[in-house]
């Protein structure tokens, strides 16, 4: 049997998901799609046989869709989850899950409610290999305990409108996620600062003290220009660990050496999303995730948050989040 997916939202991640889901995922296809843009939806389903609906709503009720993917702006995440619910369809949510505490807490007890596991939050780097391959590592004990995880965001340029709440919320949320997952642990405090140099609103530099003690660094930078590069190094107590890079060829000409840099994230983490919907899709079969769930979604958004407000007060910022239900 074949899934039906429903797609809301056709802008950057919409039409890769499409894209993906059309071509690369065994066991789904891509049933319907809409965006506030009609031309834009009709671009993301051509060729795939799926039908261009009205609006989010309308993916959602389709009978002929099984699973929804949410690929819409941050802000109307919370309502379109809710409504997936509201319909017991599962739904992968784009990161952040929602914009607010409160959102992320009503989502985690709608899906409890329905006594089902039907949210998954696309914090596609817990597919992506090299990632993968450090947890496995530092989950393997030669390296001892972390200590710290040094991390590096850089963006070409702002792919939304732009500040810092968007910087931490939507960006640096891939490094809250990720620290999380590799360390296990929670956030207990955050330091953020940011560069007084004449960027818009960045770099931005956030600190955060995990539960067991372990540091973790994001330099968050979306006006880098230079080229998108994501960077990670878990120092150990008896090594180190560093995500392998991800570049193109290596030119060798007029006396220098040279690599490229992607645009944006969709080459860096092509593998990541492709897996991640592939799992995804495998786990909806099963009745089993193995990506970031509602409440991993709250715990990110409330650590952003919680950073935001860091960076607002130039004060450090206790993190306390509510029990994960049982
Ligand atoms: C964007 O929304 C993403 O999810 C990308 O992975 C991230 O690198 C970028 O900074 C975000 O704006």
């Amino acid at each position: 049997m074949s899934l039906g997916i429903g797609i809301i939202g056709a802008g950057i991640m919409g039409a890769d998901h499409a894209r993906i889901v059309a071509g690369q995922v065994s066991g789904a296809h891509l049933a319907a799609i809409s965006d506030i843009s009609e031309v834009r939806a009709e671009a993301a389903a051509a060729g795939s046989g799926a039908r261009v609906l009205a609006d989010g709503l309308a993916v959602i009720a389709d009978p002929a869709v099984d699973a929804v993917i949410v690929a819409a702006p941050d802000a109307t995440h919370a309502a379109l989850v809710l409504a997936c619910l509201a319909a017991g369809k599962p739904v992968l949510c784009e990161k952040p899950l929602a914009v607010t505490v409160e959102e992320c807490l009503a989502i985690v007890a709608a899906e409890a409610a329905t006594g089902r596991t039907l949210v998954q939050v696309g914090f596609m780097r817990r597919f992506d290999p090299a990632y993968v391959a450090m947890k496995a590592t530092l989950d393997g004990g030669t390296l001892g305990a972390a200590l710290l995880l040094h991390c590096v965001h850089r963006n070409v340029a702002p792919a939304y409108a732009f500040e810092p709440f968007m910087a931490i919320a939507n960006s640096a949320v891939h490094e809250i996620d990720i620290a999380r997952w590799l360390l296990g642990r929670e956030f207990v405090r955050a330091t953020v600062t940011r560069s007084r140099t004449a960027r818009p609103a960045d770099p931005i530099l956030l600190t955060l003290e995990s539960a067991g003690g372990a540091l973790v660094s994001i330099e968050v930078f979306i006006n880098a220009r230079y080229g998108y590069d994501v960077r990670g190094e878990l120092v150990c107590e008896r090594g180190t660990v560093t995500l392998a890079p991800v570049f193109g060829n290596v030119l060798r000409h007029d006396g220098a050496e040279a690599t490229g840099f992607a645009t944006d994230w969709r080459p860096r983490f092509a593998e990541a999303y492709r897996l991640e919907l592939q799992s995804w899709v495998r786990g909806i079969a099963g009745g089993r995730y193995e990506g970031a769930d509602a409440w991993d979604g709250y715990a990110a958004t409330a650590t952003a948050i919680a950073c935001v407000r860091a960076l607002e007060t130039g004060r450090p910022v206790d993190i306390s989040l509510v029990a994960r239900p049982v």
